[in-house]
């Protein structure tokens, strides 16, 4: 039996530092209606969807950096969009920095939030991969500091029952790591939203960044494939105070293929009409898991950080 969800991605073009959080929400209204329009019970917006994608910049003020964290969600400013969602009955998912304070500590966290058609928090989901570095590195035209400004997410990948299916949340470098959707996959997960902000240059090496293209739709279309789910995929993208960054939005299938695709690097909705259950065929077949994935094999090695060194002989040269 299918089970169809209209969902979209919510695409956004940049979001300059000038911008208050006002102004940001209403952009994010307006694309919340014009998904709500075209028929979606569902829309994704970006990682760090509120604010420019600050990271980028050494900020050494404390309470210049603060700025860009939100203590409280919903708050006075993005209140809004919560009741935007209630009065329209459509979800959301939403990417922000997140502050939180235990006893003296601040704790910072690059989060995103599933809201439901009432527009309540249904699930929280905190970014486990954190790219970049800690320190500033000299000669980038744009850092990457997110090891600097974010603690590794607390929360793993966890899975909730909600919109007819089991969704899960992750965000943008975590799409590229395989374990990201074969947690979720193994909790029988069946759409995976996710937001993005990936820099053009992210990596220094030109033939690497070349693909950068590439290697967005190939790490979420291998997710959804091998894990036999739906991926949202949701950019902000643009020239953003100087940095340029990747469209190319898309709704991938459980069969790994692109149902649609932003064609901009502005403000755009894209739909799909999902069918939940799609995965499940893939699921008692080529990706059953039960019968086929072999984790006793997996287990000497899967635990260790970084990569486990090739013998110093090499034993398969046969004499
Ligand atoms: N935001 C984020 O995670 N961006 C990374 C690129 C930066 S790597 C220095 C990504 O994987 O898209």
């Amino acid at each position: 039996m299918p089970r169809f969800i209209h969902v979209a991605a919510a695409q956004m073009g940049p979001v300059a530092k000038a911008e208050t959080r006002t102004q940001v929400v209403r952009r994010l209204i307006e694309l919340m209606r014009e998904a709500k329009s075209r028929g979606a019970e569902l829309v994704v917006f970006p990682e760090m969807a509120l604010t420019t994608f600050f990271p980028r910049w050494l900020i050494e003020d404390q309470t210049e950096l603060d700025a860009y964290y939100e203590c409280e969600m919903p708050s006075h400013e993005t209140a809004p969009l919560f009741e935007e969602s209630r009065r329209l009955g459509i979800g959301f998912y939403l990417g922000y920095a997140e502050l939180v304070r235990e006893g003296g500590t601040k704790r910072r966290f690059n989060t995103s939030i599933l809201v439901d058609r009432n527009g309540v928090i249904v699930g929280k989901y905190r970014k486990v991969h954190l790219p970049g570095h800690a320190d500033p590195q000299p000669g980038r035209e744009h850092q990457h500091l997110e090891k600097r400004y974010f603690e590794s997410g607390d929360t793993g990948f966890p899975v909730w029952r909600c919109f007819g299916g089991v969704l899960g949340m992750c965000l943008c470098n975590d799409r590229r790591w395989p374990e990201t959707y074969r947690v979720m996959g193994l909790q029988a997960v069946e759409m995976v939203l996710l937001g993005y902000n990936t820099p053009f240059t992210h990596t220094g090496h030109a033939d690497i960044d070349g693909l950068t293209s590439f290697h967005n739709h190939l790490s979420m279309q291998a997710g959804a494939y091998q894990n036999a789910t739906w991926v949202v995929g949701a950019a902000k993208c643009g020239v953003e105070e100087g940095s340029s960054m990747l469209g190319q939005s898309v709704i991938v299938a459980p069969s790994g293929e692109i149902a649609a695709m932003a064609l901009t690097l502005g403000d755009e909705v894209i739909t799909a009409r999902a069918d939940l259950a799609m995965g499940q065929r893939y699921r008692e077949t080529i990706f059953d898991f039960a019968r086929h994935r072999e984790p006793g094999s997996y287990r000497l090695i899967i635990d260790r950080k970084g990569a486990v060194p090739p013998p110093e002989k090499d034993e398969t040269v046969f004499e």
